[in-house]
């Protein structure tokens, strides 16, 4: 995700990295052009073993430190390969670059709101201005949670279930996602995600995804944050 100059100076252990970072919050190279700043992984909300014992450490821990990091230098390396293109002249790499900065972009991205999707001692019950759209939308909570799980647990290979707020006309909407991308309607702002990709559970849950589901609705969701999420996406 790409995040905005104070967001990167939050990071702990960049101090060489800001200290080459100009008032406009791009980054100088070593031949003194001035570029984007790179992506650059979200840290952790909280610590590895925070979530135990629904999410163990060493899941967390890889599939931050390792998945979401390789797909945050996937979107790099694609908008390189952009940046080269429009220099150069030479498109013949446009297809794989444009498929690369859909996988890797939404991976990114979708990333980056599981992380605050959840926090230790969530679960529980949406309330107040997210339960009312749920109502309107799917009847009520447990319609819901029904659909949303059912959705999830079939996503054909590796995928992500959704909740998104449809921006086109602020409706709540129930999507799947296959890889990172596909499956999408255009212009929803997924709001809550889920990862199903093996990666997200295998170490604990084995086989059982829809053990794995369960319990990321009924003990890690944030729904603070998913109501933030659907207020920002209505604005
Ligand atoms: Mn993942």
């Amino acid at each position: 995700m790409r995040m905005d100059r104070r967001d990167f100076l939050r990071l702990a252990g960049m101090s060489a990295v800001v200290a080459s970072l100009g008032r406009t919050g791009l980054a100088a190279s070593e031949k003194g052009e001035q570029t984007k700043m790179a992506h650059v992984l979200p840290p952790l909300p909280y610590a590895y073993d925070a979530l135990e014992p629904y999410y163990d450490a060493e899941t967390v821990r890889l599939h931050h430190d390792i998945h979401h990091a390789a797909y945050v230098k996937g979107l790099n390396d694609a908008e390189a390969q952009v940046a080269a293109m429009l220099k150069s002249g030479d498109f013949a790499g446009a297809k794989a670059a444009c498929k690369a900065l859909a996988f890797h972009g939404s991976g990114d991205i979708l990333h980056s709101i599981f992380w605050t999707n959840m926090k230790p001692g969530g679960g529980g019950l949406p309330s107040g201005a997210l339960l009312q759209a749920m109502d309107g939308a799917f009847g009520n909570y447990d319609a819901f949670k029904g659909l949303f799980l059912a959705a999830t647990n079939a996503v054909e290979g590796s995928g992500w279930g959704i909740l998104a707020c449809r921006k086109m006309d602020s409706a709540l909407v129930v999507l799947q996602a296959e890889k990172h991308e596909n499956l999408t309607q255009w212009g929803v702002a997924p709001i809550l995600v889920l990862d199903v990709w093996e990666h997200a559970y295998y170490l604990k849950y084995q086989n059982k995804r829809p053990d794995w589901t369960k319990t990321f609705m009924e003990h890690l969701v944030n729904w603070d944050d998913v109501a933030r999420r659907l207020a920002a996406a209505k604005a």
